[in-house]
């Protein structure tokens, strides 16, 4: 197959890169870097050194089978006054030149404390996210129409478009409801935490109503957060994916790992009770290899609930802990003060039956002998990584953003 990866530089775009090319599909990867300088923005770093993406192309063709094309290019290109046809933009000039068989949308602001710093992240991530989208739903849309080839598109959207509700979180679009004594399909009701977040419910909403109303093929992929430095293809530190940790852009068991290595205390927000669907990053990879080798039917707007566990992040904690100390790291838990504004009990109890139909049926690996990799890759890099203790400690508060103007903000404005 020919696969488009919009975002291939990412956290999970570049493992998917080489995982398909390690398969014999040929990718096109499409990425403006964005989040290697957003991270540098925020006064971090990927606490694994990785490649250029020039660099990149050059080590996964010498050894894996497929091909990789790669375009730096913003793929949320909008310009009233310049462009007024989606056939103007990068984006559908590359799918139209290509005309791949899946195309990957990566290529969004991923990280929730990001859209919360201020209104300029908060419009950026919405502007970025929804727009990046609605391009491709209307570069599908006209390719269609002029060439009847129906493009499968795999969104990544996240299982925090569904809040913690107090029901099993459907792995579809729609519901069967009672509202007023009248019956009803509606939307799966969502409760977005963040703007980034409320992006991606607005991107699945758009996603619904192109498939509703022109039938777009599509696989929307609800994920929790991922975890892990390694897949079958990371074998060697030149194939390693990004891996981040600051309060920004690292997530909760990735952040847990660097503060093992770093001799700093883990920190569960709040009661610790926040329950999330995991998976590890080797598990989030396949998943979507099989997705993308297993389209929906034509004009089928498939959702997947993508995760392997629920664990709370008080037991991620307990975890870390227990394998942190087994290999002799001192490793403590100290609770802090929510920055964010999330229930920290509650019931969480998603639905998942895609993956298992595809033969994800759990784990490949457990979650202990995860961490105790992730440990090891670390421990390389503690010297470096102590440099940037600093960026840890969580300092994006969901109640005060939009008050503060912070100094990177205010230069922003003078631009
Ligand atoms: N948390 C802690 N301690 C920390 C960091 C986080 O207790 O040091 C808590 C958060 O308060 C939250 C939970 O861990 O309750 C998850 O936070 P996170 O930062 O790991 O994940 P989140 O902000 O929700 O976003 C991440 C990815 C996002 C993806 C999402 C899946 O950045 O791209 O969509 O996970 S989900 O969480 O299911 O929405």
């Amino acid at each position: 197959m020919k696969v488009l990866i919009m975002g291939f530089d990412g956290y999970l775009g570049w493992p998917l890169t080489i995982r398909l090319m390690a398969n014999g599909h040929d990718v096109i990867g499409v990425d403006n870097l964005y989040t290697r300088n957003a991270v540098n923005e925020v006064g971090s770093t990927s606490a694994l050194k990785i490649l250029t993406p020039t660099q990149r192309k050059i080590e996964a063709e010498s050894i894996f089978n497929g091909t990789l094309q790669i375009k730096n290019f913003s793929v949320a290109e909008f310009n009233p006054k310049r462009i007024s046809d989606v056939r103007d933009t990068k984006i559908y000039k590359l799918i139209n030149d290509e005309m791949p068989d899946a195309i990957v949308h990566f290529a969004e602001q991923r990280s929730a404390p990001y859209s919360m710093r201020n209104w300029w992240h908060a419009a950026y991530t919405m502007n970025n996210n929804i727009i990046s989208t609605m391009n491709l739903i209307y570069a599908w849309k006209v390719i269609k129409e002029e060439t009847g080839k129906d493009i499968h598109i795999v969104k990544m959207g996240t299982m925090g478009e569904y809040g913690t509700p107090n029901f099993d979180i459907p792995e579809s679009h729609y519901v069967k409801a009672l509202i007023n004594g009248k019956k009803d399909i509606i939307k799966t009701p969502k409760k977005a935490g963040s703007w980034y977040h409320q992006s991606k419910a607005h991107d699945t909403d758009n996603m619904g109503l192109a498939n509703s109303m022109w039938g777009l093929t599509a696989t929307n992929i609800m994920q929790g957060p991922v975890y892990g430095t390694r897949t079958k293809e990371i074998t060697k530190e030149s194939l390693y994916t990004r891996f981040d940790f600051d309060e920004t852009w690292g997530t909760v068991l990735n952040r847990y790992c660097v503060q093992a290595v770093l001799n700093m205390p883990l920190t569960p927000y709040g009661k610790g009770g926040q329950t999330r669907a995991f998976l590890s990053l080797e598990d989030s990879v396949e998943s979507l290899k099989r997705l993308i080798e297993n389209p929906p039917k034509n004009g089928e707007f498939r959702i997947v609930n993508q995760f392997t566990e629920t664990y709370s992040v008080m037991q991620l904690a307990e975890i870390v802990k227990e394998v942190g100390n087994e290999i002799g790291l001192n490793v403590s838990i100290k609770s802090i003060n929510n920055p964010r504004i999330e229930a920290d009990t509650h019931y969480y109890n998603p639905e998942r039956k895609i993956l298992p139909e595809l033969g994800i049926i759990g784990p490949t690996r457990d979650i202990k002998s995860e961490i105790h990799i992730i440990l090891d890759d670390l421990s390389k890099e503690k010297e470096r990584l102590q440099r940037y203790m600093r960026v840890i400690e969580p300092k994006t508060s969901w109640k005060s953003s939009g008050v503060i103007v912070s100094n990177e903000t205010k230069k922003r404005s003078k631009q």
